[in-house]
């Protein structure tokens, strides 16, 4: 390509602090480095864990920082040492890269790199410097990723290759949401044939949850939110049954335990908020109930759990990108899509030019969208 070696201007949304709208400027992105690639993005999804940055719920971020983790590219160049990846390929970003060798890497139980950024929040590539530039600033990086940004550059270990043919304004959501969800309860849940799942909060990874528990063939599975405006969709992607807290005088695991014979199999917290994480866990049936964390709780956040409820059999989890090994399971997450295996369609409810960028988080806070993806025109 022309630009190989050469630094690329071109438009990113720059998050310059909390509580402030993104602002769309003209930013240098650096050639990659060794063990680096620069990514063309095509498609990003708006998640909520971006806007919990810029809401500043998200206390030790360092600013500014070009935000953005769900997405699919086509890599424009390759850094020295990058085997195998090549100009022209579909790529996915991982926000949990796989590095191969750390002791997390190597155990089949875990997916969770040493070399991730979350919750540490350093913002920078792997040799600690970051490729971005802006009015003269260096520009942080996002979890492994930033790709609210036309180019970006990404650490070899933080890049899926895809098959050819995925449409990448679709398998963007492989990023994210859609894995994170639906490995939460196939892989972290390990959700039964036959059992009864309730997944409170109904989002886009809420949603990919559901899918995920009907794919591994829950009998029942009971969505939770405060919006009914989210039922219909969780009906379409396999909730047999949706209520609304709101709608009762006595707490939700009390109602939740009345609706099934004293609790569920699994609970799915999908909202960040660690008195519905609270809940969600008593909602569990004793003896054998388990429940996971999917939600993102702000940094300073509590989770106060009974001691009994742990000492009667229930258990507590939780993880990051829905226990996927980053690197290892996207590209067959990406050939499952194309079997027809599941379907993105449910989730995407709109496609915006990235300029919009603040317009796609607008919705999600109005709760008027499921995930909004921005494309690059
Ligand atoms: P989104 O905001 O779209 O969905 C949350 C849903 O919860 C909305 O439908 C709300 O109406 C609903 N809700 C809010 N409060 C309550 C409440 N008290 N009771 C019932 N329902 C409620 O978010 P999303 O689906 O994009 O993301 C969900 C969470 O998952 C969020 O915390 C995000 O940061 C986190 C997440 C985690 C990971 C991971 O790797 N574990 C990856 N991505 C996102
Ligand atoms: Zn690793």
């Amino acid at each position: 390509m022309a630009t190989a070696g050469k630094v690329i201007k071109c438009k990113a949304a720059i998050c310059w602090g909390p509580k402030q709208p993104l602002s769309i400027e003209e930013i240098e992105v650096a050639p990659p480095k060794r063990h680096e690639v620069r990514v063309k993005i095509v498609a990003t999804g708006v998640c909520r864990s971006d806007e919990h940055v810029i809401s500043g719920a998200l206390s030790n971020m360092k600013f500014p920082v070009i935000l953005g983790h769900e997405a699919a590219g086509i890599v424009e160049s390759v850094g020295e040492g990058v085997t195998d990846l090549k100009p022209g390929d579909k790529v996915i970003p991982l926000f949990v890269p796989q590095c191969g060798e750390c002791r997390c890497c190597k155990n089949p139980d875990s997916n969770l790199c040493y070399e991730n950024d979350i919750g540490k929040y350093n913002g920078v590539m792997r040799d600690k410097t970051t490729r971005f530039t802006c009015r003269g600033k260096p520009i942080h990086n996002f979890i492994s990723t930033s790709t609210f940004t036309e180019y970006t550059v990404l650490d070899d270990i933080a890049v899926a290759k895809i098959h050819p043919d995925a449409p990448l304004e679709k398998v963007c959501l492989i990023g994210c949401g859609f894995s994170t969800g639906y490995g939460s309860a196939v892989n972290t849940g390990k959700v039964k044939p036959g059992s009864t799942c309730a997944v409170f909060g109904l989002g886009g990874v809420g949603l990919s949850v559901v899918i995920g528990c009907k794919v591994a063939g829950a009998s029942r599975i009971i969505g939770i939110d405060l919006n009914n405006d989210k039922f219909a969709r969780a009906k379409e992607c396999g909730a047999t049954e949706c209520i609304n807290p709101k709608d009762y005088d006595a707490p939700i695991h009390e109602v939740l335990a009345k609706m099934t014979d004293d609790g569920v199999d699994y609970a799915f917290e999908v909202i960040g908020n660690t008195s519905v994480m609270t809940s969600a866990f008593s909602s569990t049936h004793f003896g054998c109930g388990k429940a996971v964390i999917v939600g993102l709780a702000p940094s300073s956040a509590k989770l106060t759990i009974d001691p009994l409820e742990v000492l009667t059999g229930r258990t507590l989890t939780g993880a990051v990108f829905g226990g996927w090994k980053s690197k290892d399971n996207v590209p067959k997450l990406v050939r499952d899509y194309l079997d027809k295996k599941f379907n993105l369609d449910p989730l995407i409810t709109h496609y915006m030019p990235f300029e919009k960028i603040n317009e796609g988080f607008d919705l999600l806070c109005k709760g008027e969208s499921i995930r909004t993806v921005l494309t690059f025109t």
